[in-house]
């Protein structure tokens, strides 16, 4: 609309006003837009890059094992204008890896150690004003032994990958100055079902020359948005010095109480005025009335009421973005968790996105949070000082999130100790020893600055724990247990939990953290602990629920982890990741979220089957596949290609029925109530291969799952002895260093995405047959050299004994392979070939006749033959 001319001289009376109260009021301004970025540390060649940003998003997932841990520089120039000259200024940044120093116009501003937590600088004394003025930030994530975390299963992404904020501020207002906290601290001296009290503590900075009396006003709110308490408080602050001031709501009425089911908010608003009533500053929180308790033989207590927390940890990168995540994506996070049915969540191992935070409280979730003290202290003063500040920082920026009801410090702390083989024995008892206080020391702070949270700690599957009694010092325990994955069988969960309880009965117990990897294009109808299939992974969680909720004492459990998240030094399935998520890196969902979702989530109805339409199964002498579906309904019905075939019941969350697929295309719909799924699929049936149509058909040999492999659109079928009229080996063993560990296993093999079909293989097979129709076919043959020098150690791998197999001669293995009798490959020679961790493809053309089938011959020159896959194509 055109503004009408006799408007003028009132919208510019409007227009002066607001660049008045400009001046007068705190204002914050995200400055993520257009920094300059180098890694160059002659200053040169920059790059302008958006914040969020880190520097490690794609080296910490290429073929090169390492990624850059140094120092990144950024920098900004940022107008300030004239106007502004009387407000107070500070650079806040909510997140940079991990060490920082910032300079204003040349002068060093400030340094900050720490890469989780927020900081910020008073940077007033070094503007210039009507001017540019120069921000320069130098950040680094190299490993600094005195900068918790130490030695880590995640990836340490450099930058600045949070939020930066220029805030400016009347010269009183709320303080920046206590550990980039708010400047408030909410509290709840009592709450009952009857009535609540809250206290609200304030710290103000005056910055003047002269003493300033300003006025307090704070309220609370309900949720609809009606004040139900207002106070309101003159202060007098004197010039240059700070205040602190206390304001108690006592006598709150049949308080709405919070829960993960009833999230019930009230808001609390602060605002300071001046003599005048105009507005300095102002500040706002969540305000929950619940309360939070737990007890060693019957668990966690809400609102006096007992209740089992079952839930996910959570790392915060993503796929495509490493630690720079958009908030939106990290926010759908907790929706998925939240959807998930999920009640609580663990922000391992460090504190994240305040946003994610105030979302748990206003989607009822409650939250673990912790510092990164993992796997080891250095003795130091600068380490113990560093993780106190931390630690300090941690509870004040997150103190007033009501879903937050842990604070934890530490994460398996003597995980180090244990697979050292390098200290003496006295070392090892020193660090028992200094690790134990710094421990204490941190218990200690939270305990006194977070009177109202749970203290917590977790540990890994080891007596050190108990032995030191450092396990005795949090409120809580959390045992990280990988029973039926690094560590004995599923079943040892419980034995293991009882023996504790048993042992320790004043202890209070949870699982925070089990699970196995899962990869979604593995699969097993015989699945087995380390085999990465999905259906290892249902089994696992499935029954660590089982065994969680049979036992009273023990508060819950959170799975490890949420999602696939990056971990450079690792190679499983999928090179630089632990993909021990109930989703992929990519958030979308494996199976086991939705069988979660089937058990915890009982508001939304879930059906879901567990099979993915867009991978071709393969039944091999197989009549039938049995398939799991996953449902919060009692019952359903089963369809194959329109026909009834089964009426299936759920418990748990989960029913089976055995599928009698056909060749070709198949409609598979499952009926539930008012719910129904259909699934589409392309199914390759045969019980005699010499008479099949296929166009391309995979085997992965030395291995019980079979592999989805992207590229060809192929299902990799298991491996099995020869049979007439099928494939198979005659001789040969599967390649396995140790029984039942992947240690030795090539891992992030190069050149490729068929990790599933290289890492598996037969050792000293020299022949395998495959009855295909007569034709011509072109047959690709998968190799790699399997005892390579690993540089990585397992560490993670939580057993105490390691086997190695690893040498740093290069193995001789030489063979001739033969196709049908033609020989295709003379001498092959894998190790002194070909790089390390290297997968080598052989590709030939065969001419198949007279009912002969596909013959591999591999006949050994020196030491034992490998053989990890077969493609066959039909070319005619
Ligand atoms: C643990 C650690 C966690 C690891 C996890 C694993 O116990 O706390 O940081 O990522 O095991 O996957 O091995």
């Amino acid at each position: 609309m055109k503004p009408h001319k006799t408007y003028h001289i009132r919208n510019l009376l409007i227009l002066f006003c607001v660049a008045f109260s400009y001046q007068l009021t705190a204002q914050k301004t995200i400055i993520n837009s257009g920094w300059q970025f180098t890694l160059d540390t002659t200053k040169t060649n920059w790059q302008t890059v958006n914040i969020p940003h880190t520097w490690n998003k794609d080296d910490a997932f290429d073929d090169e094992s390492g990624y850059f841990r140094g120092s990144g520089f950024y920098q900004k120039h940022v107008y300030v204008p004239s106007e502004k000259e009387d407000l107070v200024h500070y650079l806040k940044f909510k997140g940079v890896n991990q060490e920082t120093n910032v300079y204003v116009n040349g002068s060093f501003a400030g340094n900050h150690k720490g890469g989780y937590t927020a900081f910020n600088f008073n940077i007033t004394e070094f503007i210039k004003f009507g001017s540019y003025n120069l921000i320069e930030v130098k950040v680094d994530n190299s490993l600094n032994l005195n900068i918790p975390p130490l030695d880590i299963d995640f990836t340490i992404y450099g930058g600045i990958y949070r939020d930066v904020e220029w805030i400016a501020l009347p010269k009183q207002h709320l303080t920046l100055n206590d550990f980039a906290s708010e400047g408030f601290y909410v509290d709840y001296p009592n709450v009952s079902k009857e009535k609540a009290s809250v206290e609200v503590s304030v710290l103000l900075d005056n910055f003047d020359v002269k003493s300033a009396t300003n006025q307090l006003e704070v309220s609370i709110s309900d949720a609809d948005g009606k004040i139900i308490r207002m106070e309101t408080k003159k202060i007098k602050i004197n010039a240059n010095s700070s205040e602190n001031l206390n304001i108690l709501f006592s006598d709150i009425h049949n308080p709405k109480l919070w829960s993960p089911e009833h999230p019930n908010l009230y808001h609390l608003q602060i605002l300071l005025k001046d003599k005048h009533g105009t507005i300095l500053d102002e500040k706002s929180s969540n305000i929950a009335f619940r309360w939070v308790s737990v007890d060693p033989n019957k668990g966690l207590f809400l609102n006096g009421e007992s209740y089992k927390i079952i839930g996910v940890n959570r790392h915060q990168d993503y796929n495509g973005y490493g630690s720079a995540v958009p908030m939106q994506l990290q926010e759908k996070d907790i929706h998925l968790i939240k959807n998930m049915g999920a009640n609580v969540i663990r922000f391992a191992h460090y504190p994240q996105a305040q946003e994610l935070y105030k979302l748990c409280d206003e989607l009822g979730l409650l939250v673990w949070s912790e510092i990164p003290v993992v796997n080891k202290v250095t003795n130091t003063p600068e380490f113990f000082e560093t993780s106190m500040t931390m630690q300090e920082e941690h509870l004040k920026q997150y103190y007033n999130f009501p879903s937050v009801v842990m604070f934890g410090y530490m994460n398996e702390i003597f995980l180090r100790l244990v697979f050292d083989r390098k200290s003496t024995d006295l070392e090892k008892e020193d660090a028992k020893v200094y690790s134990y206080e710094l421990a204490k020391q941190l218990e200690d702070f939270t305990r006194k600055m977070a009177p109202n949270r749970l203290t917590v700690m977790a540990l890994h599957f080891n007596e050190v724990y108990n032995d030191t009694k450092i396990a005795d010092l949090s409120m809580l325990i959390g045992w990280n247990l990988y029973f039926g994955w690094y560590n004995d069988t599923i079943p040892d969960l419980g034995i293991f939990l009882d023996d504790q309880h048993k042992r320790f009965p004043n202890r209070s117990i949870m699982v925070s953290e089990y699970g196995p990897g899962a990869d979604v294009n593995i699969s097993s109808t015989t699945p087995k602990k380390y085999d990465y299939t999905q259906e290892y992974q249902l089994i696992l969680h499935k029954s660590y629920y089982d065994q969680v909720m049979a036992r009273d004492f023990v508060v819950g459990m959170t799975a490890w982890n949420f999602a696939d998240f990056g971990s450079e030094f690792r190679g499983e399935t999928i090179p630089h990741l632990n993909q021990k998520g109930l989703v992929q890196y990519n958030r979308e969902p494996k199976d086991v979220y939705f069988w979660y979702k089937a058990v915890l989530n009982t508001k939304e109805p879930l059906l879901h089957i567990a099979l993915n339409p867009e991978h071709p199964l393969n039944l091999i002498n197989e009549d039938k596949r049995t398939v799991s579906i996953f449902s919060n309904e009692k019952k359903a019905e089963v369809y194959l290609n329109g026909e009834l075939i089964d009426a299936v019941t759920f418990s748990d969350g989960l029913a089976t029925a055995d599928i009698p697929f056909i060749n070709g295309e198949n409609e598979l719909k499952v009926v539930a109530n008012s719910q129904e799924e259909i699934k589409t699929l392309q199914v390759f049936k045969s019980d005699n291969l010499k008479t099949a149509h296929f166009k391309r058909f995979g085997i992965n040999l030395g291995s019980h799952f079979s592999f989805y492999d992207q590229e060809n659109n192929v299902t990799f079928v298991p491996d099995r002895q020869y049979s007439e009229n099928l494939y198979g080996h005659f001789d040969g063993t599967p390649y396995n260093i140790t029984k039942d560990k992947n240690q030795g296993i090539p891992n992030n093999i190069k050149n490729t995405e068929k990790e599933g079909v290289f890492q598996t293989m037969l050792e000293g097979c020299t022949g395998y047959k495959v009855d295909v129709p007569d034709g011509q076919y072109q047959i690709t043959l998968f190799f790699v050299e399997p005892q390579i020098k690993s540089n990585i150690e397992m560490v993670f791998n939580l057993t105490a004994e390691k086997e190695l197999a690893n040498s740093d001669t290069k193995k001789q293995r030489k063979f001739d392979v033969f196709l049908n009798d033609i020989l295709v490959e003379s001498r092959f020679d894998l190790a002194n070939t070909f790089p390390d961790k290297y997968g080598v493809t052989l590709t030939s053309m065969v001419n198949i006749r007279n009912n002969e089938g596909l013959s591999i011959n591999l006949k050994p020159i020196e030491g034992k033959t490998v053989l990890s896959g077969v493609l066959i194509e039909k070319k005619d």
